[in-house]
């Protein structure tokens, strides 16, 4: 390993990768995407993960899990109402997905936000040693990048979006735009899941700073910012893996008996929030109900949705009223022994939702606006034997690579609805064909691929 490739990072994210386990109260991993991508980076290095524990209070000490070396950051009570489910999620996560709903712009949530910002970038600094790579994650911490480097510019250092970055026009809603973009611009490399995303930046930033230069290079302050799309994945080969295994095999057999085997199977899978257009496709199954185009003696859909955010007013109210639709639609299609819609709002372990993906015949993933979608990735890499058909909304950054989907606009109805049928009555050899494609991009493009060439240009 040259001197480079064994360079420390330390990685900045609005929650560590640890959490404690139940009765016992000791660290455990949680498992995530990010966690999963980057902690046999964090490992090899013996690297350190700064963030929050996930409860309010204070005092915790830094220490190591299995050779990490974690600093974990504190958040009041009020931080977290303000920092985290106001500020972050009530002003920025809405607006940077299109405005869906409407962000609020509150002074009283951006003080704390900008607070919180400098915990996190002292702790980087406290964490890095010289030489150090420093890589920064998500919207929650977007003004940290310039903190780190106003005392440590002798860091190289990352930021990376999981989220979209919204069009010009919409991103100067926001009244602390400035201090945003400048925020950001104090990195090396502000990478971006989607081209869309890194050229929205690039534009609002010579827009409302004093930055000039192209969509994938700016001049600021005298230092060159490289800007660019690194789309994240999945570590294909353990879902590739996991669902070939016999026990899985027999998991999703049992789930399909229990539904009814002959009927096709419809599965949904998201964190429960407004973007992921949830609303929209149970509207397009019933209407295929209800026009007779399919019966529950055909289909089944099953929506798997993980609760999240239910201190947030928009979240309690958009739960009401998909429980509402769900009810709604077994009320006017079930049949004895015949459910038409299996609704869990729960967590799965990821070796379940492995056997739910491989138990289905359609994978409908519908966001009005998503950053990547990885649900559409999982899916893929669980179809071992090129059965399945994945319905990927034209909206997630996921649809820029996997063409072969079928893609849909989550706001066309009568489009879902067609989909949704296609779908359901493909054609085994296109359908096989298709997903060998999706698999061969997935596999090349996997989640180590994401990380190494990230770190590779932030290593410059
Ligand atoms: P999310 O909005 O959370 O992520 P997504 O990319 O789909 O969206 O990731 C969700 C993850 O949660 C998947 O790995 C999935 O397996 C898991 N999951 C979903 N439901 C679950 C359940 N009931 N039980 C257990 N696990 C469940 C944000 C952005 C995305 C971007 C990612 C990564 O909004 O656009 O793809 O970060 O950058």
């Amino acid at each position: 390993m040259d001197r480079r490739s064994s360079q420390r990072v330390v990685v900045v994210a609005n929650r560590l990768p640890v959490h404690r386990a139940g009765s016992s109260g000791r660290w455990q991993s949680s498992a995530g995407g990010l966690v999963t991508a980057l902690e046999p980076v964090v490992k090899a290095g013996n690297a350190a993960w700064v963030g929050w524990a996930g409860t309010a209070g204070t005092g915790l000490r830094p220490f190591t899990h299995e050779q990490m070396r974690i600093r974990p950051v504190s958040l009041s009570r009020d931080e977290v109402e303000k920092y985290y489910n106001g500020f972050s999620n009530r002003t920025l996560w809405p607006l940077f997905h299109d405005a869906i709903r409407s962000p609020e712009f509150r002074q009283e949530w951006w003080e704390p936000y900008v607070e919180v910002n400098r915990r996190f970038a002292a702790a980087a600094v406290a964490a890095a040693r010289e030489g150090d790579l420093v890589w920064v994650h998500d919207y929650h911490l977007l003004l940290a990048p310039l903190m780190i480097r106003e005392e440590r510019p002798d860091l190289r250092i990352g930021f990376f979006l999981h989220i979209p970055f919204p069009p010009e026009e919409l991103f100067a809603w926001l009244p602390w735009r400035q201090a945003m973009l400048e925020g950001l611009l104090g990195a090396d490399v502000v990478g971006f899941q989607t081209y869309a995303g890194a050229q929205n930046f690039s534009r609002a930033a010579r827009a409302f700073t004093d930055a000039e230069g192209t969509d994938t290079l700016l001049e600021f302050g005298g230092r060159e910012v490289r800007v660019g799309s690194f789309p994240i994945s999945i570590d294909f080969d353990w879902f590739d893996k996991r669902a070939a295994m016999e026990e899985t095999e027999q998991e999703a057999a049992g789930f399909r008996e229990k539904m009814g085997s002959e009927r096709r199977l419809i599965l949904s899978v998201d964190r429960l929030d407004y973007t992921k257009g949830i609303d929209n496709r149970l509207r397009a199954y019933e209407e295929l109900l209800k026009r007779g185009r399919i019966s529950v003696d055909d289909a089944v859909f099953m929506q798997i949705a993980v609760p999240s955010r239910e201190p947030v007013a928009e979240y309690a109210e958009m739960r009401t009223r998909i429980e509402q639709l769900v009810g709604r639609i077994n009320g006017e299609f079930g049949m004895p022994g015949r459910v038409a819609v299996h609704y869990f709002r729960r967590n799965f372990t990821r070796e379940d939702l492995v056997a739910y993906y491989r138990a289905a015949d359609v994978m409908f993933v519908t966001p009005l606006r998503d950053g990547m979608n990885l649900v559409a990735k999982e899916y893929v890499a669980t179809r071992t034997d090129l059965s399945g058909v994945l319905i990927l909304s034209e909206f997630a950054g996921a649809a820029r690579e996997l063409r072969r989907a079928l893609l849909v606009n989550p706001r066309d109805q009568e489009g879902m609805i067609s989909t949704l049928e296609t779908a359901l009555t493909m054609d085994r050899q296109e359908a096989r064909h298709r997903m060998a494609v999706l698999r061969t991009v997935v596999r090349r493009h996997d989640v180590h691929e994401w990380a190494g060439t990230y770190l590779e240009a932030l290593r410059g």
